[in-house]
């Protein structure tokens, strides 16, 4: 234990605790497979601090979600949509305080919780309330539900200020958007109005409808990735999105790591993101792997190989600086490796080594054409990592690569 010891110590003095807790809840054998690549871990904390995250992703550690309004704006609707078991259901009706306790019941390996509404009145109203603050104050992330045609008045607008007051992730959801059909920028751009935020910021849904849900989920993504294995598990429609985003995270974070020069691309901080992305990707997709295996996984397409080719054969052009090249080849096969086992896991057909050389070369020439508005000077890891995820967020893979081009059998190759 003397080896994380000193990883950890290197964190300022308030995160030591979570980044004990997340070492700790690991499997043993993960630990130990971890304790061998931290020997050439980068030193920068930022680094260190965003691998743990991800390593995070592959535990089982529970967070909560509450939903806080307003009565009647729909929030039990909402909370019946994300809840994995039928029994939990909570009571939804037309009549505003048909919740009168917290309710809180899993949604997968995060917890979320159906609050009363916020504005009832009397003794009864305030104890409501009292309730459904206190659960804001306790969880991880809040989300924040409106009435499409109530829109925000003074109440609404006092209920945002106590909520972002508590300092913490919070969404703005706007309900009912199904009733005000084609009103709805102006619904969006009036919320935004009142409350005084950017419209982007406003995120809007019909709880009734769970093919509106997609923005409000990826959301919560954005701003708690931790989330996301529990999202995948809990609502397998969202799976393949899911599992890209965690993609892109990883694959940032790869071009990021990159930058540091030293004998590119299967050292172990590299190699340590990767594995952890296909450890993530696999609980997106409720399969459990351990590290071992993601790791044969990662071998079995050659990733180290074909890096170390790709560099070759385009530093060979000349006119590309080295960071920029190591980045975005890094960042190209951890992302081609992403969309691999995503591919693996959802229909169990492993893409070609060819397919996959492919891939990792298109992506690599889309980034560094992406990348270019970068400057020929080294860019800071933090900028790089932004640029990087923003460009592969808007990625088509199908524009790389023709789809169902050489995809093998499992048993063929595996
Ligand atoms: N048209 C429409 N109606 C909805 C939608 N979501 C919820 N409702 C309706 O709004 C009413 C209130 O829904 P609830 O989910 O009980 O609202 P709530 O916020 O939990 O209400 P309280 O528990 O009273 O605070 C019900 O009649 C729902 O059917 C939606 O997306 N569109
Ligand atoms: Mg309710």
């Amino acid at each position: 234990m003397t080896k994380i010891d000193e990883v950890i110590n290197k964190f300022p003095k308030d995160v030591q605790t979570v980044i004990r807790d997340i070492w700790d809840s690991l499997p043993a054998s993960d630990r130990n497979s971890l304790l061998k690549s931290f020997t050439d871990l980068p030193t920068d904390k930022a680094l260190l601090h965003k691998l743990f995250q991800l390593a995070r992703i592959t535990t089982g550690k529970k967070h909560s979600v509450v939903i806080i309004g307003p009565a009647n704006v729909g929030k039990s609707t909402l909370y019946n949509q994300l809840i994995h078991s039928k029994e939990d259901r909570a009571d939804v009706g037309p009549l505003p305080g048909t919740t009168q306790v917290n309710q809180e019941a899993d949604a997968g390996l995060f917890v979320i919780i159906d609050t009363p509404g916020t504005d009832s009145v009397g003794n009864e109203g305030a104890n409501e309330r009292e309730f459904a603050l206190s659960a804001a104050a306790a969880s991880d992330v809040v989300i924040l539900m409106f009435d499409a045609i109530q829109g925000i008045k003074q109440t609404e607008l006092e209920l945002f200020n106590t909520i972002r007051a508590l300092d913490k992730p919070y969404l703005i959801a706007v309900n009912k958007m199904d009733l005000v059909k084609q009103h709805q920028n102006a619904v969006i751009t009036h919320t935004a109005a009142n409350l005084q935020v950017d419209p982007d910021q406003i995120i809007p849904i019909s709880a009734k409808d769970p093919k509106t849900l997609t923005q409000l989920l990826l959301a919560i993504v954005t701003i708690e990735p931790q989330l996301t294995v529990a999202l995948g598990q809990a609502l397998p429609v969202f799976r393949r999105s899911l599992a890209w985003r965690t993609t892109v995270n990883s694959a940032s974070l790869a071009a990021a790591i990159a930058l540091t020069p030293l004998p590119v691309l299967d050292f172990g901080p590299l190699v340590v993101t990767q594995s952890l992305m296909v450890l993530a990707i696999a609980r997106i997709y409720n399969y459990k792997i351990d590290l071992k295996r993601a790791r044969e996984l990662i071998a079995a397409f050659g990733v180290g190989i074909l890096g170390r080719t790709l560099f070759a054969e385009l530093s060979k052009l000349g006119g590309i600086p080295g960071w920029l090249l190591s980045a975005a080849i890094a960042s190209s096969v951890t992302a081609a490796m992403g969309y691999a086992v995503t591919v693996w896991f959802e229909k169990g057909e492993k893409v070609s080594n060819e397919s996959f050389n492919k891939i990792s070369k298109g992506i690599t020439n889309y980034l560094l054409g992406t990348l270019k508005n970068l400057g020929k000077k080294k860019p800071s890891k933090k900028s790089l990592q932004e640029s990087v995820a923003e460009s592969l967020l808007e990625l088509k893979i199908e524009e790389v690569s023709p789809p169902n081009d050489g995809v093998e059998s499992p048993d063929e190759n595996s």
